[in-house]
């Protein structure tokens, strides 16, 4: 078998609505085509995000009736602590109820007006709550990591050229913390090298800078370590984990990924005084440093996640669940993003739809035509989410890509769905001349995409 079966079973089921074509074009009209309207019972297959979706397992859910609701000092935080010391070997850990509130932490502690922050790619929270602080959030992924064909194996990687050419354009002074997104999420959800990591590690501290993970899928990237560096070839993921981690200072986590569960998160570093700073300004806004805003139950479900992700044979069927949906849709010649991520397929949809332009907002013509034809739920990544205007003429100036992304769950959908995604896009690809544009009929001013209403052309 090319690609491997499911590596559990199944206990208990969610059934899933299904509703007719009918019923889906008056939702997504009355939605004003925004896909963040549609109530989601209407969804038959949910490839909005990966984040907080994920299946627990037996395991986890046990784990929550072991939740000891203590004020301060559960049970459950001492498991969770140890266990993130385990893998990802740092000294101190802040559990928060999610990715963002490490990275607001973090930032609100070490930022200053004028600083810049390096990384391969920042996400969007990241970049956010750095600009927040009046900081530059400053993108040096390799140029490979720009082409969505370019075949590259770690297209997630750091540009150690960009990286030099910052520290000596801005000076160290004005970089406090150099950080790394594994996978790269804005990126295609591509992995970087371990040796990458290796060679940011080493400039960084050659110039004194911390060096921080954004550790999100953490263990979907030593999976691809361990798949194409050779050195890793015979390593457990834990190994190669705790390596990994050893060549940084700290990280910012939500475990609503990698961490398989539906909340939560942490911040994790080797630094006392920071730590100390941090977790009073925890206490203040989230909650004693033994819960950070969770529940201790929330917090064993974490700890027993985190062991269960770094299983081989489970991130065997993960990434190439991901992979199979993807060599399905390329075999139809729908165009996607190349080599396939951990966590997503993504749609270069300027080559599905060359007769919608950017001002019409190809990728959401296909998120929109998915939903309506087969109940499926997508979430565009061009120039609808990611334009920014240009400040004179007040004109939109698009991203360079045009995606749309289909992001899998983890433990949620069955090969068979990928079957079903697969068969519904290769079907719209076929009619794709049919397909219209959008013009916007109300935006906010930040942040469109949750709110815009839309009106097909
Ligand atoms: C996603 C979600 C969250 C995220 C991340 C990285 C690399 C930090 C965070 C923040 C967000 C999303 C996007 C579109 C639709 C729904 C949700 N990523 N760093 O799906 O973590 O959400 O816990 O605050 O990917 O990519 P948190």
């Amino acid at each position: 078998m090319r690609f491997p079966a499911e590596p559990f079973r199944i206990k208990v089921v969610e059934p899933i609505k299904i509703t007719s074509q009918e019923e889906r074009e008056t939702l997504i009209r009355e939605a004003g085509y925004n896909i963040f309207s549609i109530p989601a019972e209407s969804i038959y297959i949910d490839l909005l995000t990966d984040s907080g979706t994920s299946a627990m397992s037996d395991n986890q859910w046990a784990g929550l009736m072991l939740g000891d609701e203590s004020y301060a000092g559960s049970k459950n935080y001492y498991h969770f602590e140890k266990t993130v010391r385990d893998i990802f070997g740092f000294k101190n850990i802040i559990p928060t109820h999610q990715g963002r509130v490490a990275e607001n932490l973090l930032f609100s502690n070490i930022l200053k007006k004028g600083d810049v922050v390096p990384s391969n790619i920042h996400f969007d929270t990241t970049r956010a709550n750095i600009e927040y602080h009046g900081a530059s959030a400053l993108d040096c992924v390799i140029d490979e990591g720009l082409d969505p064909s370019n075949p590259h194996p770690f297209k997630g990687n750091m540009d150690i050229d960009k990286l030099e050419a910052a520290i000596q354009k801005y000076g160290k002074e004005r970089i406090p913390v150099i950080m790394i997104t594994i996978t790269n999420n804005s990126g295609g959800g591509q992995p970087v090298s371990m040796n990458n990591i290796r060679q940011v590690s080493d400039v960084a501290h050659k110039y004194g800078i911390p060096f921080f993970f954004d550790a999100c899928r953490f263990a979907e990237n030593c999976y691809f370590i361990k798949e194409r560096e050779r050195e890793f070839r015979n390593k457990s993921i834990l190994e190669i984990a705790r390596e990994l981690f050893s060549y940084g200072d700290g990280c910012t986590m939500s475990a609503k990924k990698d961490g398989l569960v539906n909340i939560g998160g942490f911040l994790a570093m080797n630094d006392d005084n920071w730590a100390q700073r941090i977790t009073n300004m925890l206490i203040l806004i989230e909650g004693f440093k033994t819960y950070g805003g969770l529940a201790g139950r929330d917090l064993e479900a974490i700890a027993r996640g985190l062991q269960e992700v770094l299983d081989e044979n489970y991130l065997r069927f993960r990434i190439n669940q991901t992979r199979y949906l993807g060599e399905m849709l390329d075999k139809e010649g729908v165009p996607i993003v190349k080599p396939v991520g951990g966590h997503a397929v993504y749609i270069d949809a300027k080559r599905f739809l060359p007769h919608i332009p950017p001002e019409q907002f190809p990728g959401q013509a296909i998120v929109v035509e998915l939903y309506k034809r087969a109940g499926i739920r997508a979430v565009e990544i061009g120039s609808l989410m990611m334009s920014k205007k240009d400040p004179e003429t007040g004109k939109m100036i698009p991203p360079r890509l045009e995606l749309v992304r289909l992001a899998i769950p983890r433990r949620v959908y069955t090969n068979m769905h990928m079957q079903y995604v697969a068969e519904a896009l290769t079907k719209i690809y076929r009619d794709r001349e049919k397909l219209r544009g959008f013009t916007i009929e109300y935006e906010p001013e930040f942040l469109r995409h949750f709110t815009v209403r839309l009106k097909m052309l």
